[in-house]
């Protein structure tokens, strides 16, 4: 801090919930966006040059280029969201740049959104939630219109069990489905035991194997395209993937030629490769009621929203009173 007498200066790239707002008003020197539009990079550019502190979101690319202009005050970027995959961590820590996330409060309700996708696709869920609306249903109940699939007895392959992961196998053990997963670590015998989760080590195996795919691991370098082309293709035709993690860990132009094919049943998408942008390969999929998309809603809730904040806000207060942040990136996490 270039002066002991002066707040830090935080500043926050979106708008967020009130009551976080009004809380690092009241601790630091903060400087909020009204409109929230998501700045521009000149305007990131600056923020990160003047700031002390900078509160991201999954919308800012803070990439190496834009870590190159940062101020010689700025200390610590405190995410407000699990995923640091758009900031470049590895280049930020090596300038001696602190980086903060806010995992465990968004847990549960990114697993509800998980199940809600993974109901939708099976039950056809949007596609029946148009009907009336649209005044389409002229010809009333029929024994054999709009059928899905039963997802209870069906094998569900969790691709990634940390929090989210568990959290998503204890909900789809209480719908009957069984529990499959694979991980870049076995988790504890216990936990395997209270989830009755199959570990598969060979994530090939455990593809060809489910009805149900869901990914809720994080985006790193390695697990760009982990369901690359070649392991969509060992899905049964009948199974259906969904993803409440970041696009780009699927091939979605894969995925949807996939779809598009028969050889895989439907997607429940929340995150997406090029977000905002949706490939219209999928929003005709969407159309057909081949898939659901959602935009990038696993945490929206205010619940969520307010905790995350205050996730932030402990992150920014601890590091600033000379301690370690609860929840530092660390090296072995990327
Ligand atoms: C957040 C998410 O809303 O936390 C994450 O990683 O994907 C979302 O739930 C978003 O990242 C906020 O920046």
């Amino acid at each position: 801090m270039s002066s002991t007498k002066r707040k830090p200066l935080v500043v926050v790239t979106r708008r967020l919930p009130d009551v976080v707002e009004t809380r690092m008003r009241e601790l630091f020197d903060t400087r909020l966006n009204h409109e929230d539009k998501p700045l521009p990079p000149a305007a990131l550019a600056q923020a990160l040059q003047e700031a002390d502190v900078l509160v991201p979101t999954v919308t800012d690319e803070i990439d190496a280029s834009l870590l190159a202009q940062a101020g010689p005050n700025l200390r610590l970027i405190a995410n407000f969201g699990n995923g640091v995959d758009h900031i470049d961590v590895g280049v930020a820590l090596q300038r001696g740049i602190t980086v903060t996330n806010t995992p465990g409060v968004l847990t549960e309700d990114t697993a509800d959104m998980t199940m809600a996708l993974i109901l939708a696709v099976a039950r056809r869920v949007t596609e029946g939630a148009r009907i009336i609306p649209e005044d389409s249903w002229e010809h009333g109940w029929s024994p054999t219109w709009m059928l899905g699939r039963r997802i209870t007895g069906k094998r569900l392959g969790i691709v990634g069990m940390g929090r989210i992961g568990q959290a998503l196998a204890r909900r789809a053990k209480a719908f009957g489905l069984s529990i499959h997963y694979h991980n870049r670590r076995r988790i504890t015998a216990r936990t395997e035991q209270e989830l009755e989760a199959t570990y598969w080590e060979s994530l090939d195996q455990m593809l060809a194997r489910v009805d149900i795919v869901s990914v809720n691991c994080p985006h790193t370098p390695a697990t760009y395209h982990l369901l690359s082309a070649r392991r969509l293709k060992l899905l049964k035709p009948a199974a259906v993937v969904v993803n409440t993690a970041r696009g780009e860990i699927i091939d979605e132009t894969a995925l949807a030629r996939l779809i598009e094919a028969g050889e895989i049943a439907g997607a429940g998408l929340d995150v997406f490769e090029q977000e905002p942008a949706v490939s219209p390969r999928l929003v005709k999929l969407a159309r057909a009621g081949k898939v659901v998309l959602l935009p990038h809603m696993g945490s929206a809730t205010h619940e969520s929203r307010s905790d995350m904040g205050e996730k932030v806000i402990i992150n920014i207060k601890t590091f600033l009173d000379g301690h370690r942040p609860p929840d530092r990136i660390l090296p072995s996490m990327l």
